[in-house]
């Protein structure tokens, strides 16, 4: 029932044809990454080509993992420094005219320019010795480590499953034989391997990072006996700690701080960076917090409106939370801010700061398990016409985190960040949602000890159908967070590097500019995405997902992914193909009057690969 419904909200969605026979009637498999994501009993992906299994996706997506490829077109420069791409943005203008809505065709000329040379790059973590800090150190050095280790189901590898640029995949297109050919994410532009990822960073409290491991209680212990010796050198740097930002069961670990004024402590954060920085010879730095659920704070106009008001404010001591602390700390030295957490961090004034210094900073909270969910099942019950109307989510959790989110000052962060999840969804349908109405949508989070970082979720969405009937939908979610946490983070730091590389200007604007210094673009990875002033923000998963993959299309000129796969729908196929080979005709052509009437079976509309679908009408 759930692999059915996921059928429709995925627009790039496939099935492994030979693993239907074996699952009978089981729901069918959604990929999201295509082969990458895979039901559990199904073997990996190296395995099942190992193995000799005639599914083409598993083999490919093996086959293809290590692919380079290139763009042959006018259009498209492999220079030695860069890569330039003309592009064609083709979009709409819509305006009301006299009661008709109008719509324009518009199209704009973007040259894009991608630096080839990816830096040494080191990522500083707030919140290191957390169970996301410690998690995401110890996946990277067991990935860099090729660790494998047992465990009562077998031996496990290390991987970056869950990282949409290292597990992800993008298509480029069809090959002769009319398959879709699969490369990583990742190979699409030049991208920092996660492997040689540095990292360091701050915490309140000063157990080594291996102590912090043991403490997460997330990895096996076989994996933490090897990690252990590789992981004990590495030490937090002491931290800001304001006692009233974070729940009061905080202060039991904090041993670890920065002492002085709110001047001397921004300061210290700057030449922690900078120490950093020249003392493990890096190019660049990204800063990412993930400590703590600190509480709402109001903006108050006159003290964080303003990059003014608010250095101002800091330099007199006035109340400024740690995380705002860091961020400005951050821009000031020249480094993107990720914000991991629902605070609201990056007020005005932080904001206009990172403008100012034209830094990155992206935000709010990692979209890791149930708001994920939200964001896809909501888009899939609106998008089909459903009209939802009650969302209820009860999460419990026992890690340190659940312990601060059940004090109602951090939980009020949470909830704000969680809320607004479906708002996007509702609004773009106006014959199901009247102006103003809404779903009620309720939030629970509670604190069990036992069930450590396995944070459960239930939801249940309730929809109208047609005629009176109605639909209630109940999930359990059981999401051991860290480990979904762990390569979102990844994907933040790598994605916020390569846009740092990007450059663009237009035929109206030839002078090059960068990415708006608020990087939406990272909203696939973030429960609150943090948009410019005055953008839509948009929360459906897979409008996040196209965005970020068009505009890397885009910046080797390739045109966006549009599904429409027409070279499969047509009677007479006659698109021709460019490059070297003019593709055989993946599509039996038969000759004589073509079907007057054709019966709908000429494919499937859910971009299903075709390789077992009826081709062809038969007259
Ligand atoms: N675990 C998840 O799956 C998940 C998902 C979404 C969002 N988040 C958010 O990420 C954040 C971190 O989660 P976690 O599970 O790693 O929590 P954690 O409690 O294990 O780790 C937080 C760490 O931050 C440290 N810390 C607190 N205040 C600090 C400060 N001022 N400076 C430096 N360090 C400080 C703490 O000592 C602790 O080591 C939370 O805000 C949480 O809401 C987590
Ligand atoms: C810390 O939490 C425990 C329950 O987990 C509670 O009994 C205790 O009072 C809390 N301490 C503080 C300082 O809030
Ligand atoms: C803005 O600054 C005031 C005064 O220092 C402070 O009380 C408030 O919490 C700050 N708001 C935010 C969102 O940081
Ligand atoms: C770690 O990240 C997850 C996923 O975003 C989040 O839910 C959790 O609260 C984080 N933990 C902490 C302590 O920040
Ligand atoms: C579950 C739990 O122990 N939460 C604690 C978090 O911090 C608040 C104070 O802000 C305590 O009252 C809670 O007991």
């Amino acid at each position: 029932m759930f692999g059915e419904m996921m059928k429709t909200a995925v627009t790039a969605l496939f099935y492994c044809f030979s693993q239907l026979g074996r699952l009978a009637e089981a729901a069918p498999v959604p990929m999201m990454g295509m082969g990458t994501l895979r039901p559990s009993g199904i073997p990996q992906a190296q395995d099942a080509s190992r193995d000799g299994c005639p599914c083409p996706m598993f083999q490919l997506s093996a086959m293809e993992a290590t692919t380079e490829f290139v763009v042959e077109s006018p259009d498209v420069v492999y220079g030695p420094d860069a890569i330039e791409a003309q592009y064609e943005y083709r979009t709409t203008c819509v305006s009301r005219e006299g009661g008709v809505l109008k719509v324009y065709p518009t199209s704009t000329r973007f040259t894009f320019r991608t630096v080839r040379q990816v830096p040494r790059l080191g990522v500083m973590l707030v919140g290191w010795g957390g169970n996301n800090g410690s998690t995401l150190t110890a996946a990277v050095l067991a990935n860099r480590l090729r660790l494998s280790w047992p465990t009562r189901t077998g031996r496990k590898e290390a991987n970056y499953y869950g990282s949409l640029t290292q597990a992800g995949t993008v298509s480029l297109g069809l090959d002769a034989e009319g398959q879709e050919v699969f490369v990583p994410f990742s190979a699409l532009l030049p991208m920092v391997a996660p492997d040689d990822l540095v990292f360091d960073g701050w915490d309140i409290s000063s157990v080594n990072l291996a102590e912090a491991m043991r403490r997460a209680q997330v990895l096996d212990w076989g994996l933490q006996e090897q990690l252990w010796p590789h992981m004990e050198s590495l030490r937090p740097r002491p931290s800001v700690y304001i006692p009233e930002f974070i729940a009061a069961n905080q202060s039991a670990r904090a041993d670890n701080l920065i002492l002085g004024t709110r001047a001397q402590q921004l300061e210290q954060i700057r030449r922690d960076i900078r120490d950093f920085r020249s003392s493990a010879g890096l190019d660049k730095v990204i800063v990412l917090w993930t400590a703590n659920t600190e509480r709402f704070c109001e903006v108050v106009p006159g003290l964080n409106d303003t990059a003014e008001n608010l250095l101002r404010t800091i330099q007199l001591g006035l109340e400024v939370s740690p995380s705002t602390l860091f961020a400005v700390a951050s821009i000031l030295e020249g480094c993107a801010f990720l914000n991991g957490s629902p605070q609201n961090t990056l007020v005005p004034g932080a904001l206009e700061l990172a403008r100012q210094r034209r830094v990155f900073v992206g935000g709010d909270d990692f979209k890791s398990g149930q708001t994920k969910v939200k964001s896809v099942l909501v888009d899939f019950l609106i998008g089909s016409g459903l009209k939802t109307m009650s969302i209820v989510s009860y999460n419990h959790l026992g890690n340190n985190d659940g312990q601060n989110l059940s004090a109602p000052p951090q939980f009020r962060s949470k909830e704000v960040s969680k809320s607004s999840v479906v708002d996007d969804m509702v609004q773009s349908n106006p014959v199901l949602y009247a102006p103003g109405e809404e779903p009620d949508h309720c939030v629970v989070i509670k604190y069990v000890p036992y069930v450590g970082d396995s944070k459960r979720a239930l939801d249940e969405y309730t929809s109208e159908l047609m005629l009176g009937g109605t639909n209630t939908l109940v999930l359990h979610n059981t999401c051991e967070d860290s480990l979904l946490a762990a390569p979102i983070m990844l994907d933040l730091v790598l994605l916020t590097e390569l846009c740092q590389r990007v450059s663009f200007c237009t035929d109206a604007d030839p002078e090059p500019q960068s990415f708006h210094s608020v990087l939406s673009l990272l909203g696939f990875l973030f429960k609150a995405p943090l948009v410019p002033p005055g953008s839509p923000v948009v929360n459906a998963l897979f409008r996040q997902r196209s965005c970020i993959e068009n505009i890397l299309r885009a910046c080797v000129g390739l045109p966006p992914q549009n599904h429409m796969l027409l070279e499969h729908k047509m009677e007479r196929p006659g698109l021709t193909r460019g490059g070297p080979v003019v593709a055989a005709c993946p599509v039996p052509c038969k000759k004589g009057p073509a079907p007057t009437a054709p019966n709908g079976c000429t494919g499937d509309a859910n971009g299903h690969s075709q390789v077992d679908a009826p081709q062809m009408p038969t007259t």
